[in-house]
């Protein structure tokens, strides 16, 4: 807990699945006693999640912002403009990011081939570049990505998210190698199934295929991701948990999937 105090910490896609429930997880972790900066493109949710916090942290501070990570160039006056209570950033979460179909190749909307890369690559790289440098004024601060089974074990059907996701791996190899010299961590966590929003996304609200993904499996849920990136994050400073690939006990890669 004293590791996460007084941090300021900026999660994308904060507003539900995986980033609302890591807000949640931190603010646990930290007793309250950290600022959170929540971001996402439905800035109601935020405020909802604002107000859970509030309600059960009455000293956590937190910042509620709408950013569309995939619109480029509204991420440096983002960076560049937030108050100076919440400026000098000690944790960025790239958790922003969606599957939008599955298609096969040649099938494949020219739409969603560059909705998703233009979140889950783009996005993140534009973010990442516009808060390296206030990492690395202080020489410290900690990198979490969401990666994916999907970019270890690419499947049918992923023709564009798998790629995604080998390029957030990619780029984490990248930034880990480049801050070698630094005490700049970079950690990523890789989920396999999870029950949230991400299928409905990919499905484009089609309910009961979003529901089909996960029959009978015993899917992962959100908590159980962002146990994990509390875990890498509260480690002591010399420990770097690079990757970790998260699968539910009913998962053992992208096309192993036992359904009883
Ligand atoms: C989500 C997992 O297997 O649907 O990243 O690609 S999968």
């Amino acid at each position: 807990a004293d590791r996460l105090k007084d941090k300021i910490i900026l999660i994308t896609g904060a507003s539900a699945g995986i980033g609302k429930a890591t807000a949640l997880e931190l603010a646990l972790a930290g007793n309250g006693q950290i600022k959170l900066i929540l971001t996402a493109r439905r800035k109601e949710k935020l405020d909802e999640l604002l107000s859970e916090l509030q309600l059960k942290y009455p000293n956590i501070k937190v910042l509620t912002v709408s950013l569309d990570v995939s619109k480029l160039d509204t991420i440096g006056p983002f960076v560049s403009g937030l108050p100076q209570e919440f400026a000098d950033v000690d944790v960025l979460i790239n958790n922003a990011g969606l599957a939008l179909g599955r298609d096969e190749i040649g099938t494949i909307l020219p739409e969603d081939i560059q909705g998703m890369f233009q979140t889950n690559v783009l996005g993140l790289i534009t973010l990442t570049q516009a808060i390296i440098p206030i990492f690395k004024k202080k020489n410290s601060g900690d990198i979490v990505n969401l990666g994916s089974i999907a970019g270890r074990d690419p499947y049918p059907g992923g023709g564009i998210y798998c790629p995604t996701k080998a390029a957030v791996k990619s780029f984490s190899h990248v930034l880990r190698k480049e801050l070698i010299s630094t005490r700049i961590r970079v950690l990523e966590v890789d989920p396999g199934n999870v029950e949230t929003e991400f299928s409905n996304t990919r499905f484009k609200g089609d309910l009961a295929k979003a529901k089909a993904v996960y029959a009978n499996t015993e899917p992962l849920v959100a908590e159980d991701i962002s146990e994990l990136i509390v875990f890498a994050l509260t480690r002591k400073q010399n420990t770097v948990i690079a990757e970790q690939l998260v699968f539910s006990s009913n998962q053992a890669s992208a096309f192993h999937l036992f359904r009883d």
